[in-house]
This record gives C-alpha cells, sequence and structure tokens, in this order.
C-alpha cells in the first residue's frame, strides 16, 4: 500500500485541511500519515476561533520517522500557519525526497481576491519558496497572483494570460503549475496546467455551479494525491479531481440542511470510490 504524508493544521471543525485530506485519501487506499502543523477549533472563516500552535513538534516528528526508516510516496502540504513553519517544511522536503516519491504543494493562503486571515504578501513571498521544491503545485489564481505580485484578474482573463501565469509559476522552481478554478466559458470550470520539462499545457473542464464554498480546494487537492497515489496520471488525476468536487458540491446544493462551512465530501466518498475503480 502507498503511504503518503500529509502536513497541515487540523481545524477541528470546518470541513477542510486534515480533516478532509485524511478520510479522502484513506478512503482511496492510501496510508495517509500526518504532520499537524496547528490546531483550530474552527478553520479561519469562522470568527473567535482558538488556535494552538505545533510548530515545535515538526521536526521532532521529523527526526524520529527519519530514526524509524519511513519513507513516503508523496509529500502533501496545505494551509501553512507561519514563516517557521515554511522553513521546516523546506526542510522535510529536502530530508524526504528521493527520485521515486513526489512533492504536491496547494498553497492554500488566500481566495477571491484575498488573503485569509494573518497573511500578509511577505508570507505569500514565503510560500513561494514551498512551491519551488514541489513537483506539482495547485494554487488558485488568488494565490498565483500574490506569489507572482500580479494584480488579481477576478473573472477577466483569457487564455494567453493564464498560460502566461503558469509558466511563471514553473519558473519560481515547481516542474508542474496547475491552476484551479479555471472558467473560460460561463458554464464551465476546471483546471488549466504547465508541464514545464515538457513545455506542454493541458487543461480540463466540467460543469460550473452558479455557488462557491469553503473546503472545495482541500478536496481538490487530497483528490490528485489519492489518484496519482492509485496510478492515474497527473492530468487523469486532475481529472477526477475536478470530477468528485463538481459531485461534492452536488450533494452539498442538494442537502437543504448542509453546513455553511463546507461541502458534504463524505456524501460523495462512494463516487470517488467507483471513480478510480476501487
Ligand atoms: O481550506 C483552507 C484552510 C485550511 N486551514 C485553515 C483555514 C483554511 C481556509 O480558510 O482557515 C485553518
Amino acid at each position: 500500500m502507498k503511504r503518503i504524508v500529509t502536513i497541515q493544521d487540523i481545524s477541528c471543525v470546518g470541513k477542510c485541511s486534515l480533516t478532509v485530506a485524511l478520510p479522502i485519501i484513506s478512503a482511496m487506499g492510501v496510508e495517509t500519515a500526518v504532520v499537524p502543523t496547528a490546531v483550530l477549533s474552527t478553520h479561519t472563516q469562522f470568527t473567535g476561533f482558538t488556535f494552538h500552535d505545533l510548530t515545535d513538534e515538526i521536526q521532532k516528528i521529523s527526526d524520529h520517522w527519519k530514526n524509524e526508516g519511513i519513507g513516503f510516496d508523496a509529500i502533501y502540504t496545505g494551509y501553512l500557519g507561519s514563516f517557521e513553519q515554511i522553513d521546516l517544511v523546506k526542510k522535510f522536503f529536502d530530508d524526504y525526497k528521493t527520485d521515486n516519491n513526489v512533492i504536491v504543494v496547494d498553497p492554500a493562503m488566500a481566495d477571491n481576491g484575498v488573503l485569509y486571515a494573518g497573511f500578509t504578501q511577505e508570507f505569500a513571498d514565503k510560500m513561494s519558496e514551498v512551491c519551488a521544491k514541489a513537483d506539482v503545485i495547485v494554487p488558485n489564481l488568488t494565490e498565483a497572483s500574490f506569489m507572482l505580485h500580479e494584480p488579481y484578474a477576478g473573472d477577466d482573463y483569457d487564455e494567453e494570460y493564464i498560460k502566461g501565469l503558469l509558466k511563471k509559476l514553473t519558473e519560481l522552481g515547481a516542474k508542474k503549475a496547475v491552476l484551479t478554478g479555471m472558467s473560460f466559458k460561463e458554464d464551465e470550470i476546471g483546471i488549466m496546467g504547465y508541464d514545464s520539462e515538457e513545455d506542454r499545457y493541458f487543461s480540463y473542464y466540467n460543469e460550473k455551479l452558479p455557488i462557491n464554498f469553503h473546503g472545495t480546494g482541500d478536496v481538490f487537492a487530497s483528490t490528485v494525491v489519492g489518484a496519482m497515489m492509485n496510478g492515474f496520471s497527473l492530468e487523469e488525476s486532475l481529472k477526477v479531481a475536478v470530477d468528485y468536487t463538481l459531485e461534492c458540491m452536488k450533494l452539498t446544493v442538494a442537502n437543504e440542511n448542509h453546513r455553511f462551512y463546507g461541502v458534504d465530501f463524505e456524501s460523495a466518498i462512494p463516487y470517488l470510490v467507483r471513480r478510480i475503480g476501487k
């Protein structure tokens, strides 16, 4: 069985970060080790959330695993809470990267043109150092714009502009860059990516619903990692992730009692498992 490690916070209520990555990747038949970087009562879109920093644990956990001879088929990072955590994650990559594993970075720090609570342009610059070490990065347009010091284009962009951003993202150092939430037709949304080693662009779109939910980026990135660990190519994995994220959103809309803070990814897990042929 493949084993991955994901490094991000645990928001105890919120349907994001570890409470999404752990169930989704596990459901895909992949052992999912975790490095919790902080414990929050909820994600930061709530007011009054508590925050307990676990930065001091990161190196200790990593050192113990080294002693045990533990390795990973993928290293997947999401929301990170501080500059120091970013330095520790970069070191973790140096310690655990091999010729046979893959580093996937979701620079989860912003959406809809704004940074999440507590983050600054300097933090976005620091996050691009994590992206530089990745095989695959999956920012949304807001995150990419902050990392590249580009004005946020909102809905006002075309393919040429996105291709330019993708190329610049790989120039930060990542081998492959994927922009999520890309929409060039009113009724379609999906991804556009660039493979710098093959100098090739790719894209995939599915139905666009007239609604946005929090946490879909984490559902998406977790699914990409899980599908790759099931032997899917990156492009096939991105398709699975777009389709599953849409399925989660559809089931959320259909549930009139859905939570306001995240999607019903749990209800769509049977779809995901069927989709990857498990
Ligand atoms: O979904 C990304 C995310 C992860 N973790 C925390 C967050 C957010 C987004 O707001 O606040 C703590």
